[in-house]
């Protein structure tokens, strides 16, 4: 197949796919650190557990004055279980994590949780 066909092929496939929508993945996945937790010190970790391999295509962290902090993720942009990321230390504050992933089915996923460091 010429090129463009065959990836206007893969797009149709991956619709098809992906229509059936998300629910057949919880829609709450486990993070550390929980959502809405309130932490003494910054944490050591950021993770999120899945109901299916991921692999995280993007994920952000920031703050409360929307200034971006890079974490240094571990999982080499492979699909993962658990998806874990080292953040700097971080100054007291409120925290938002943002992630988008695709699904090892298929399935475009995103979430979003929030944390914030007491002091
Ligand atoms: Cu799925």
């Amino acid at each position: 197949m010429k090129p463009a066909v065959y990836f206007a092929a893969i797009a149709a496939l991956s619709l098809a796919f992906a229509s059936p929508s998300a629910d057949a993945h919880s829609k709450k996945e486990a993070t550390e650190p929980a959502d809405g937790a309130v932490l003494e010190t910054s944490p050591p970790t950021i993770s999120m557990r899945f109901d299916m391999p991921m692999r995280v295509t993007l994920i952000s962290l920031t703050d409360q004055d929307g200034a971006s902090h890079d974490v240094t993720r571990s999982d080499n942009m492979q699909p993962v279980s658990e998806f874990s990321a080292a953040p700097p230390a971080l100054p007291a504050g409120q925290y938002k994590v943002e992630w988008r992933g695709l699904a090892t089915d298929g399935h475009p996923m995103q979430g979003t949780f929030s944390f914030e460091i007491s002091n």
